[in-house]
């Protein structure tokens, strides 16, 4: 089996990033061939058979991958700076969501609120368990509660991925928290 988190980074760089660093074109939805990634896979000197790619994608922690129903293509769920039109359904959000992030963030989070960065969606978290597993990629986590249905009545939508990722365009400052403090 080849190293399962080293096969999950480079699925991640081409499906959501780097296409064309394997040679590789992804459809509007994200979806590109399993053959033709099983073929990247080996140019890039990595023995993968079928099989090794079905178990990464099953066991990827996050479940960043999806197969389509019939197993001939593949797509990342979300996280893509490329751009592609991801057709997750529009789902009125709890209360509140959560986002994870570290101290040195803050100050610009607070002035103008939580922005996609170079993904084409702010990422919010169903709870804290996962906020701070989040924040953690980055250091010491910092937790913010994000007043999800508040900004929802404003018209925002927000959209939930098969693996319970809350995706919305932006969080204002306003509706913005930092747990712990009132
Ligand atoms: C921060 C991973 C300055 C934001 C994770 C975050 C998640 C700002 C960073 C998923 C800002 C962006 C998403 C502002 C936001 N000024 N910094 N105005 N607004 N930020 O990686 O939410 O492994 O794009 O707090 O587990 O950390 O990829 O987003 O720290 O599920 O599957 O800018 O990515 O999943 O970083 O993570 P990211 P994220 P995968």
């Amino acid at each position: 089996m080849p190293d399962k988190v080293q096969l999950s980074k480079m699925l991640s760089l081409w499906l959501r990033h780097k296409p064309e660093a394997a040679g590789l074109t992804l459809d509007p939805q994200g979806w590109t061939d399993v053959d033709d990634v099983l073929r990247a896979i080996a140019g890039a000197g990595v023995a993968c058979d079928w099989q090794n790619l079905l178990r990464v994608v099953e066991e990827s922690d996050k479940q960043r991958f999806e197969l389509s129903g019939d197993a001939a293509r593949i797509r990342a769920r979300q996280g893509h700076s490329v751009a592609v039109e991801l057709d997750w359904p529009q789902v009125p959000p709890p209360e509140f969501l959560y986002h994870g992030t570290v101290e040195r963030f803050l100050p610009a989070i607070l002035i103008e609120g939580l922005r996609p960065m170079r993904r084409h969606h702010v990422h919010l978290s169903p709870d804290l368990e996962t906020a701070t597993r989040v924040g953690q990629r980055r250091g010491t986590p910092v937790i913010l509660t994000v007043s999800a249905s508040s900004l929802a009545e404003t018209g925002q939508p927000f959209f939930l991925t098969s693996n319970q990722v809350w995706l919305t365009e932006r969080v204002p400052p306003a509706f913005i928290q930092r747990q712990g403090q009132g």
